[in-house]
Formats: C-alpha cells, structure tokens, sequence
C-alpha cells in the first residue's frame, strides 16, 4: 500500500458532493473522523476503496476522496471482501448502518469475521432505520417509539460488539461520533490493524432517535490496564450494562484471508491437479 506523495489533511479527503444529512447527524463526526484517520496515515485515495450499503450512512464513499461502492442493503461484505481478494494492496473500508450490517446483511458479518480479511468494518450505529424514516432497527432498544413499533419496541436489542467477539474478529473497538478526535485515533488503530477490525460507532440520529441528551451519562473509556488479548474480558465489557464502553475491546493478530488464500494458490499452481479430461474420462 502506497502513502501519498504529499500528505493530504483532512479537508483534501472530501469531494465535491456535500452531505445532505440532517443536520446534527451523528454521521458528520464520523466522517470527520474517517477524514482524521486517513490523514494521519497518509493514506494514498488511489490506493483507498469505501464499500458502503444503503442508508443514510450509505452515503459515505460518495463524499471520501477514493474509489467508492454503494452497494446494496446488507450486502458490504461480501462486495469488500471481493475487492479485498482482488487487489490485496488496497486499503477497505466498509461502512453501513446497524439495520444494513445486522438486519439484512447479519449472515455475512460471522464469516467476514471469522475469515479476517484485513479491512475495516464501520457500522454508523443509531439504533434506528434512519434513511426510511425511524422503524425499529434490531439494536433498539425496548420500548423504542415509532411509526412501525406505535406502542413501543417489544424486542430485545442485539448486540453487536459481543456477537462480532464472539465470531472471532481479530479487532474489536466501540466509539462515539460526538468525540470525534477519541475516534480519529480508534479508525486509525482500526486501520493500523493487520485483520478484520470491527467499529461500533454510536451516531446518534437526531431527527428519528435523538439520544444526544442520554448518552454522555452512560458512555466511560474502557478500563485503563483493559488486556486487550482477553477474549472474556472482551465479552464483559460488551455486555456491561451500567456503560457503554469507548475504546479497543479486542485485539489479537492471526494470518488474513488474503495471505491464505494466497497459500492456496501457490500450492495449486505446484501441484498439477488431473486434466478435466481426465476427471470425465472417469464417468464415460
Ligand atoms: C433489499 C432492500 N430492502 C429494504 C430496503 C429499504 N431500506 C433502505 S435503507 C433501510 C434501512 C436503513 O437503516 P440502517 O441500515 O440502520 O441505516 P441508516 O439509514 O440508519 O444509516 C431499508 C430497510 C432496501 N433499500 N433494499
Ligand atoms: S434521518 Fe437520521 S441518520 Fe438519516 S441523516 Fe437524518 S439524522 Fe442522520
């Protein structure tokens, strides 16, 4: 992966394209985060793809420098996890709302954990649908009010740090759109990350869910001295009830996808596998 020749700040990250996000969105600290990250490490936009689903999040490649992929709902992954096999030397960028990542899209977040291809996984988490106007999503919490749920939410909530714990991503990490600089630091150790890294990010929706008042009460660092190595740990942060933890959860280092499937063809290119002729001969 190329570093631009002459670094970029972070304003030089945006396009043309405005967001058209209410405003106060949580998705604007995001992608002044996103912009803060890809400074700081000097990343090259010819060498940067942003893979995004639908939503309001889904927005996002359209105002990164890079190449970018609004997909469709629910299905970020597998489009970043194709880009990633096809020229391992890009930097990946997945990002989606909690309704595309673990609604629709939920059957692909276990495998693109588990296999740990090295990209990072965003979800713009406002526990609502935002773009098609507030329904339940399934990190709502109970009682949650809206047009699909009149008389309240009766649903328990997911949650998406223990479930992506416990697929087996090698990068685990939570944070806050209304601390933008906490978060710039969280993308870029995301990024630094050599696997499947995984942000909660909690963005709040001001116009479907707005729960800028609440939060600050709830939201604490996770423990300083945390071992970022212990998978149980890992889980009782996640589950914590009391707070909603800000920072690294998880971090551990196994082989990539990437690197392995590389193997894999090495070693079929070695061997010489039989003919097809040969494997028909057998049913003639
Ligand atoms: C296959 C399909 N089903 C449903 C929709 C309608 N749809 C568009 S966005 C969305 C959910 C958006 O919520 P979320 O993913 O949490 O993103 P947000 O808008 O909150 O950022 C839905 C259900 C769609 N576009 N495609
Ligand atoms: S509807 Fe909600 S998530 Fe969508 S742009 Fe507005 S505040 Fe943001």
């Amino acid at each position: 992966m190329s570093t631009a020749t002459a670094p970029l700040t972070p304003q030089e990250y945006k396009t043309d394209e405005h967001p058209i996000w209410c405003p106060g969105c949580g998705d604007f600290g995001v992608l002044a985060s996103v912009y803060n990250a890809l400074s700081a490490r000097k990343v090259n936009p010819r060498d940067l793809v942003v893979v995004s689903g639908i939503g309001c999040s889904g927005r996002t490649p359209g105002f990164i420098k890079s190449y970018g992929f609004h997909s469709v709902h629910g299905r970020v992954l597998p489009v970043a996890l194709g880009v990633k096999l096809a020229n391992p030397n890009l930097h990946v960028i997945g990002v989606g709302g909690d309704g595309d990542g673990f609604a629709i899209g939920g059957g692909h977040v276990p495998h693109a954990a588990r296999r740990n291809p090295d990209m990072v996984y965003l979800i713009m988490d406002n526990a609502v649908y935002g773009l098609t106007k507030g329904q339940y999503s399934p990190t709502s919490p109970v009682g949650y009010v809206a047009g699909s749920t009149p008389y309240g939410n009766i649903e328990q909530p997911l949650n998406p740090l223990a479930m992506v714990i416990s697929y087996g991503a090698t990068f685990v990490g939570q944070g806050y759109s209304g601390k933008p600089r906490e978060l710039s630091e969280l993308i870029n150790k995301a990024m630094e990350h050599r696997g499947f890294a995984f942000l909660n990010v909690i963005s709040p929706c001001i116009t479907f869910n707005n729960t800028y008042k609440v939060l600050p009460a709830k939201l604490a660092e996770v423990p300083p001295g945390h071992d970022v190595t212990n998978r149980a740990k890992a889980f009782e942060l996640a589950l914590e009830t009391e707070h909603i933890r800000l920072g690294v959860f998880y971090q551990v280092q196994q082989p990539t996808f990437e690197d392995g499937v590389a193997q894999v063809v090495k070693k079929a290119q070695a061997s010489s596998p039989p003919r097809l002729e040969e494997i028909f001969s057998e049913f003639a």
